[in-house]
C-alpha cells in the first residue's frame, strides 16, 4: 500500500530489559496480541486496522497493538505487524514474544489482565 516500512518498524528501545521494577503483574501484555486471545497473528492486524477505520471497536489493550511501541495506535502499527507475520519484517518492540512489561511509559494503558493466566 506503498507505506515506507523498514525504520520505523524497529524502534524498540535498547531499554528494554530495565526499569519494570514495582509494576504490577496485571500490567503484562504481548505485543501484538490486539485482540488479545493469547497469539499474534493476522487476525490482530485486522482488528487494530478495524479500528482505526471504522472505529466500531475500542482497543482491549491498546499496548498490545502499538507494534512499534511509538506510544500510538496507527496505520504503521497494522503495516509492521503485517510485514513481521508475512515479510520476515522487524520483531514487535519488547515484550514480545513472551508476555511482559512496557519498559517504556507512554499514553498507553493495557485494561485487561492478558498475560496473567
Ligand atoms: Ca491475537
Ligand atoms: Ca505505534
Amino acid at each position: 500500500m506503498g507505506v515506507a516500512m523498514g525504520a520505523a518498524c524497529s524502534l524498540a528501545r535498547e531499554a528494554a530489559e530495565a526499569g519494570s521494577e514495582g509494576l504490577e503483574r496485571s500490567l503484562q501484555f504481548l505485543r501484538g496480541d490486539g485482540n488479545v486471545d493469547g497469539r499474534v497473528d493476522f487476525q490482530d492486524a485486522i482488528h487494530i486496522l478495524r479500528h482505526l477505520f471504522s472505529g466500531d471497536r475500542a482497543l482491549e489493550c491498546p499496548k498490545a497493538s502499538d507494534l512499534n511501541d511509538d506510544g500510538q495506535i496507527n496505520l504503521t502499527d497494522a503495516v509492521c505487524l503485517l510485514d513481521f507475520l508475512f515479510r520476515g519484517g522487524s520483531l514487535p518492540a519488547y515484550p514480545y514474544p513472551q508476555c511482559g512489561i512496557d519498559p517504556t511509559s507512554d499514553g498507553l494503558s493495557c485494561g485487561l489482565e492478558a498475560c496473567s493466566g
